[in-house]
């Protein structure tokens, strides 16, 4: 079982070794809070192994994760980086189905839900991402696209009724990412709420290891609204992430 909160930092494409290296040494002097909470950065494919070495070297209790795998597990996909890979360097996490993944490279449900059984099948913790946009907000249909983003997960396997069992969903509304607009920590624990009763009933109370975290312009000043919420098992954090001092404050105060 994890100690909440989870809070999972994404570099996206930034950072180099030597701002992970004054990033950790920086944290380990002065946090306390991630020897007990479960911490997880996740970071651009070719920094997953070094970054691994590094907080065993300093002893740091933050787990490393990648931002996305491959919907293969070996062959003539150049460029791409698969779940036996991440398994092979130890990595135990991958962000599945971000925002900025279904924008950039047109990952539509279907690519998604094959790349979280993936990961389920290597025993990689798959951190899915969904939420809607601007649009679908304004027009009221949030809970029908997360429905739908959750049910392409369900759908895959019929037969498996613990798919969510060992698994992070992040509700991240694409409209906030990025943008200094965080959502309504109301809103968010109302969302938060039917995606947990969606996974219940789907599931038939068989629920285990399964923990739903908000991500959209957190940082230090608001982390707590969120956090102090029911059903919020933590924050997924962007931009706030880039800064030791800032990612640092989270910590502390979450
Ligand atoms: C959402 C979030 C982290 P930010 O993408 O995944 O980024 O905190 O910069 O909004």
């Amino acid at each position: 079982k994890t100690t909440l909160p989870i809070i999972i930092g994404n570099w996206k494409l930034n950072g180099t070794k030597n701002k992970l290296n004054s990033f950790f040494k920086f944290i380990k002097d002065k946090s306390l809070k991630i020897k007990k909470n479960l911490t997880i950065l996740a970071l651009p494919n070719i920094y997953l192994n070094y970054a691994q070495e590094l907080v065993s070297k300093l002893n740091i209790n933050c787990k490393i994760s990648a931002q996305n795998i491959d919907i293969h597990k070996q062959g003539p996909y150049t460029g791409e980086t698969s779940v036996n890979m991440l398994s092979d360097i130890n990595i135990k996490y991958t962000i599945i189905g971000h925002a900025e993944r279904r924008y950039y490279h047109s990952e539509n449900n279907d690519i998604i839900a094959k790349k979280f059984i993936l990961s389920k099948q290597k025993g990689i913790i798959p951190i899915l991402c969904l939420g809607e946009n601007q649009l679908e907000k304004d027009c009221g249909k949030t809970e029908e696209i997360i429905l739908s983003q959750l049910n392409a997960i369900a759908s895959i396997d019929k037969q498996n009724k613990t798919i969510f069992n060992n698994s992070i969903i992040a509700y991240e509304p694409i409209w906030s990412i990025g943008s200094k607009k965080s959502a309504d920590p109301d809103l968010i624990q109302q969302l938060h709420t039917f995606i947990k009763n969606y996974v219940i009933k789907f599931q038939n109370f068989n629920i285990d290891n399964f923990y739903i975290i908000y991500g959209g312009s957190v940082n230090e000043e608001n982390v707590n609204e969120f956090l102090n919420k029911k059903n919020v098992d933590g924050c997924l954090i962007g931009n706030a992430s880039l800064n030791k001092k800032i990612f640092n404050n989270i910590l502390v105060k979450s």
